[in-house]
Parts: C-alpha cells; structure tokens; sequence
C-alpha cells in the first residue's frame, strides 16, 4: 500500500498530492455510504443547476434488464367505435379536415398520438364523393381497408381501388391522395411511423398544388411490373427503398396463408409470413414491418414475447388474445395492441386470419430485436 508522509516542508503542489493520497486512504476505509441523503439531495440540486444530474440514481430504469414498455395492452372493438368514426363524417368533410381520421391512442400514452412508442395508428373515413386532398411526407403510412367498397388511394400517380383487407402502402415522400368514387362510406385503418420521425426530428411535409394527382399510370401497372416475382430490367434498389408494389390484395395474402397450411404449424405463431418489397426480400417499408397470420379453427399459440411492440388486426374469425395478464376477446375489424416482451399467445375460436404491424425492421437493422419463444 501506499507509505507514510513525515516531512513537514512541502511544496503547495506536493502538499495538494499528500492531500489526495489521504482523501483516497479515508475514501477506501470509508465508501461513500457515510454520506447522508440530505447531502446527496443537496448535491444534486448544486448539480442540477449546473444542468446535471447523477446516473446512479437512474441507471436501473436507463438500462433496465429487459424491456420496461410504458405501452398498454388495449383492444378497440370496431363495432363500438364505428359509429363514431361515422359521426366525424357528419362533423367535418375529408377535404377541411385534409385527413379525416380518429387516432387510436393508447390508453397508458394519451396525448401523444401514438398507439406504440413508434407507432400511431387511426381510423380514416371517407365518404362516397369526397377526396382527401393530395399530399407527401416524409412518414411512411400503410392502409389497412376494413369497411366499405368502392375508395381509392393514389400513390405516385397510380390509382388503387381498396377492398376488404388489402393492404396499401404509401412510402415516405410519395404524393398520395384518397377519394370515394363509390356509393358507401369507406373506412381503413391507417398505420404510420409518426412517433418514430418525431422521435428523430426528421418530420417534412407538403401539400400538392392539385387536389387529385392525375394519373400517370393504369391501375395495377405496379402490381404486374413489381408483385408478380418479376421486376423491370434495370431495376437496382438499395436495401432501405421502400417496394414499388403498393397493394398487398387480400386475396393473395388469403392464398399464401392457405397454400402454407397444409404444412406444419408453427406451434408459436401458426401459420405466418411476412410482406416483403419482392426486389430486396425486405419490409415493404424500412420503418413499418408487417406481417399475416392464419390461425386455423381450435388451434392456440403457445406464448411468445419479442422486443417489438406491435398493432394486430383481425381480417378474419375471431377468438381471444392473452397479452401479459390481460385477456382480450377479438372479432372481425378488431384492432389490439401488445406491448414490447410481454407475451402473447392467440386462440383462434374460427378459422382466423389476423394482420399486424411493428417497428420490427429497425430493430433489426440496429441489431437489436429478439424473441422469446415460451411454452
Ligand atoms: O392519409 O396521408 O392517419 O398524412 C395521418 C397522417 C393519415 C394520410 C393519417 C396522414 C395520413
């Protein structure tokens, strides 16, 4: 260990030295346990105005052993908000309010419009006649159609009519624009990474100067071009761009979903497949992972938690959802939400297809999502 000080003449410098030496000396016999709380909490308010503060009192919760979701388990029973969304039509038009949607916040984040930490999702209606003006941003949306026949999305100067379950997706900074050439109202449910950009401050917007894009291409030039495992010639992407294939037909996802169910069931996740861009082999968008889902009647998943919190749809069936300790019964259009490592296991109580969503993608590409299969 260190020696003994015995002279008495010292410089200031090598006096400050055998100051040290002995603060450490006392500091090793003594840890900072001697000093009391109300030392601390004056430290820190001495700190504090100098725009500090200490890690130790917040390290658990910084870098917690697995992941801490503030997100609630919820379910929205679309036959209980559908009115509602009905009487916003009566309110204000698609064109005043530009988008005319009820944001689905999550019950333990309200304020925020977010349904997850990353994600924000909602109901957009739009009614026989109306258009929802042209616009583009930087966030990447996906459409998820659940009521009425007869709308259109425009993306990029291609129409796409909707229909019960297709899946739509508009990537970031495309022009889009919805209308309703149709007799009935039209209902989707929107899925964006708005919480996520506004995490980034990477957010831009504007509007079109026409209302309407004209189209540039026929409906379905995409689909035939990009969806067919079949690309143009020259077509080179980089592993972020989003797909050109911009619908997802319900009909073709019901197809794969029933082509792989005479195989074996995953016993965690039933039958389920991801969308991907075809040209890359990656999430249709770098931000937003999507996937479906078929859960054949009497079969139930055994739990499963990943670190992805995400937003589940069911487009077909019906049965019960255990989120954590919560236990949620869902039906046809019935959206829930299941926070990040808590497990979740499915019962299907009829043949069901179920759609859903997640910041998944990100957390791959940053190395950072898991699973945990249970049983
Ligand atoms: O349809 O472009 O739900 O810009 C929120 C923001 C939908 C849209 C939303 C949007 C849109």
């Amino acid at each position: 260990m260190r020696g003994g000080a015995r002279s008495t003449t010292l410089t200031p410098a090598l006096s400050r030295k055998r100051e040290r030496e002995e603060y450490d000396r006392r500091m090793d016999r003594h840890p900072v346990a001697a000093s009391s709380a109300e030392a601390r909490r004056a430290f820190y308010e001495r700190i504090g105005a100098l725009g500090m503060t200490p890690l130790w009192e917040v390290l658990g919760a910084l870098v917690p052993p697995q992941p801490t979701s503030p997100v609630a388990p919820a379910l929205w029973r679309y036959d209980t908000v559908r009115e509602h969304v009905m009487e916003a039509g009566r309110l204000i038009t698609a064109e005043e309010a530009e988008r005319r949607v009820l944001i689905l916040e999550n019950p333990a984040l309200r304020g925020q419009s977010c349904i997850t930490q990353s994600l924000y999702a909602g109901l957009q209606l739009i009614l026989p006649g109306e258009v929802a003006p042209a616009h583009r941003h930087t966030q990447s949306a996906l459409r998820l159609v659940l009521d009425g026949e007869g709308a259109y999305t425009a993306v990029d100067g291609e129409r796409t009519t909707m229909r019960y379950g297709d899946f739509i997706i508009t990537p970031s900074w495309t022009f889009h624009d919805h209308g309703n050439d149709g007799t009935e109202p039209v209902v989707w449910l929107d899925g964006l990474d708005i919480p996520l950009v506004r995490f980034l401050d990477a957010g831009f917007a504007e509007k079109s100067a026409a209302k309407s894009q004209a189209a540039t291409r026929p409906e379905g030039d995409a689909l035939a071009r990009y969806g067919m495992g079949l690309v143009p010639m020259d077509l080179q992407q980089q592993p972020h761009e989003p797909t050109r294939v911009f619908v997802y037909p319900f009909a073709k996802t019901r197809e794969a979903l029933l082509g792989i169910s005479k195989a074996e069931v995953d016993p965690h996740h039933g039958f389920k497949l991801r969308f991907v861009n075809p040209a890359t082999g990656r999430s249709p968008m770098p931000t937003i992972g999507t996937f479906a889902q078929r859960l054949p009647k009497g079969f139930a998943t055994r739990p499963a938690k990943s670190s992805d919190s995400s937003v589940h749809v069911c487009l077909e069936g019906g049965g019960t959802a255990t989120i954590g300790e919560k236990v949620f019964e869902f039906g046809r259009r019935d959206i829930f939400v299941v926070p990040s490592w808590q497990p979740l296991s499915l019962a299907a109580r009829e043949d069901s297809v179920l759609f859903s969503f997640s910041d998944r993608p990100v957390q791959q590409v940053l190395g950072l999502w898991r699973e945990q299969r249970l049983d």
